[in-house]
């Protein structure tokens, strides 16, 4: 018989994070969860972060996911603790960021009797996480806690909910920490069909047009060395999608980085004018796609993914390959390597004239600076200083030019919301990220109107010493929904304006104990940024930048991603 050791429920929760290696979690106490709370007053290993809002501590659990490849961990009480997280449940269930959030729930002989805040929390959360249980025999602890994490972190990657009752929490449990996972419903693929893998590789020696599509999937399944092993044994050019940057070095010649919406137009043209989509971990969201049936009209598909949810949901994959993408591009590259030299060089060329053609690029008239001037100092500073850089977003235009104009060559390093598109993801998942990689210079490209949801976080950042530096991109406006206002209602801009000056983001930022800086011309901007970088604590750089600035290339929504409007040229036409 194994030794069991007598504890609380509560200290049992806090054994299994330790026996999980988790290191630190993010959260807020209440009634519901005090008890678990009591029990890191007793002592941990794992660091809790005190976050401002719950969905903050959310937005921290999955940038330090993101950034560590582990899974994030977030705390709340029940009621408003558990709602204010759900946010964050459902950014991470968008964009498979594995998370185990632990809420306390109403004492169990309340539950279902509208209890001092008591909600349904399994139930809110039911379409948005993997798995979820709610915990009332103590006894249960253990075994859920490690299915937790094992369903989190396994196949496709995503979050979980444990929400426990706060008697289970107080009960006595003679605990020990389960070694194996007992969910029969729940078998990921391990493996790769062979027959599938030499389909596929004969499929690409024969295309005069392929073109590798890479998505978020490929940083989740730790699969970058593998694409660069394939894109290059293969000389296969390559589409990096929004989720999936940094998964192929951006600087690499084979890569062309983003297509969709604000993708560039050789990106977009390279899918689209393909005879073969090689997709990898990577969904065919709308962003990318455009009007679906003109998307890439004359391409087969090969689609390789961990989730067979994901293979022909939205697009028919002739060759469909289910599997740990890690192994499945190692056994590809293989057979591609038996199978001869492909032969597509017209069509490297081809996509190789289009990027000489249609760069990305910017108007730099006009009195005020440029946001994308503004991305660009910060990328230069950053990167004439370290290697280490971890670069995280709001979301709106500047994301979208963070996307274009930011060059990351290593896994991990940009972190954003994709698939939810939350605004004020960027700052608490900064302090995640730094949390998880502190050794790392962080910095967040926010917008102004993504700052005012989650600014409050620079406290934390203050506070629990996890210093960040913040480029608010403030063009005074929720830019990307005036950009729309202005291109598609005929410019009545309803509602959208914020304007530059309140709140004065500098003394804010003092206010929380951070440094503040503002930039009203580009003669300011470079000191302070140096400044910020050398604070030595987390700093908001707030850049006051031309509000009419749009954000080209651009495929209007509903229209063929072939289409791509680009920026108007010096006479102001656009393309
Ligand atoms: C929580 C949330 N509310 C509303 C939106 C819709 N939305 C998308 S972008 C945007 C404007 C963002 O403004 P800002 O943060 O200033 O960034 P900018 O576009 O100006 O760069 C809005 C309101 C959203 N994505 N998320």
């Amino acid at each position: 018989m194994t030794k069991t050791t007598k504890m609380l429920g509560s200290d049992a929760i806090l054994r299994c994070l330790e026996h999980e290696g988790v290191d630190v979690m993010f959260g807020i106490p209440g009634g519901a969860i005090l008890p678990t709370y009591d029990a890191i007053a007793r002592g941990t290993t794992v660091r809790h972060v005190l976050a401002r809002h719950e969905q903050g501590a959310g937005h921290m659990a999955e940038g330090y996911a993101r950034a560590s490849g582990k899974v994030g961990v977030a705390m709340a009480t029940s009621g408003p603790g558990a709602t204010n997280l759900v946010t964050a449940i459902a950014d991470a269930w968008m964009d498979s960021t594995p998370l185990v959030c632990i809420t306390g729930q109403v004492r169990s002989d309340l539950i279902g009797t509208d209890a001092f805040q008591e909600v349904d929390i399994t139930g809110i959360t039911m379409p948005i996480v993997k798995h979820s249980w709610l915990v009332q025999d103590v006894r249960e602890l253990p075994a859920v806690m490690k299915a937790a994490f094992h369903v989190a972190r396994t196949g496709r990657q995503g979050p979980v909910l444990v929400d426990v009752a706060k008697d289970a929490q107080e009960a006595e449990i003679d605990f020990r920490y389960p070694d194996d996972v007992d969910l029969p419903g729940w078998k990921p693929p391990t493996k790769v069909h062979r027959p599938q893998i030499a389909e596929a590789a004969r499929a690409i020696l024969a295309a005069e047009r392929p073109v590798i599509y890479a998505g978020g999937g490929v940083l989740n399944g730790d699969a970058c060395d593998e694409l660069r092993t394939l894109v290059e044994a293969a000389d296969l050019p390559a589409v990096v999608t929004l989720m999936g940057k940094g998964c192929l070095p951006d600087s690499h010649p084979l890569n062309y980085g983003a297509p969709g919406m604000h993708g560039s137009k050789y990106a977009n043209w390279a899918l689209n004018k393909s005879d073969l989509v090689i997709a990898v971990g990577t969904r065919f969201d709308d962003r990318v796609t455009g009007k679906l049936s003109a998307f890439a009209p004359g391409a087969r598909v090969i689609h390789f993914d961990i989730d067979a949810a994901e293979v022909g949901k939205i697009r028919h994959a002739e060759i469909p390959v289910v599997g740990p993408l890690k192994l499945a591009l190692a056994e590809l590259t293989k057979a591609l390597r038996e199978g001869g030299k492909p032969g597509h060089d017209a069509w490297l060329r081809q996509v190789e004239e289009w990027r000489r053609l249609f760069p990305y690029r910017y108007g730099k008239s006009g009195t005020m600076l440029k946001p994308q001037a503004a991305i660009e100092a910060a990328r230069d500073l950053a990167a004439s200083r370290t290697e280490d850089v971890l670069w995280t977003t709001g979301v709106g235009q500047h994301q979208m030019w963070a996307m274009q104009y930011v060059v990351c060559d290593k896994p991990r390093s940009f972190i954003t919301s994709g698939g939810l598109g939350t605004m004020g993801y960027g700052i608490p998942a900064a302090i995640g990220a730094k949390a998880a990689r502190p050794d790392a210079t962080v910095v967040c490209i926010d917008g102004d109107g993504c700052f005012q949801m989650t600014g409050q976080e620079l406290a934390t950042a203050a506070l629990e010493r996890l210093p960040i530096v913040v480029v608010l991109i403030n063009n005074g406006w929720l830019g990307m929904v005036r950009q729309w206002q202005e291109m598609f209602y005929a410019e009545r801009f309803s509602e959208t304006h914020l304007t530059h000056q309140v709140p004065d983001y500098a003394q804010l930022a003092e206010a929380y104990g951070c440094a503040g800086f503002t930039v009203r011309d580009e003669e300011e901007l470079e000191s302070a940024l140096e400044a910020a970088f050398d604070a030595g604590r987390t700093a908001v750089v707030d850049v006051h930048c031309d509000p009419e600035e749009k954000c080209f290339p651009m495929v209007p929504a509903g229209a063929a991603s072939v289409d791509v409007l680009e920026a108007p040229d010096e006479e102001g036409a656009i393309a």
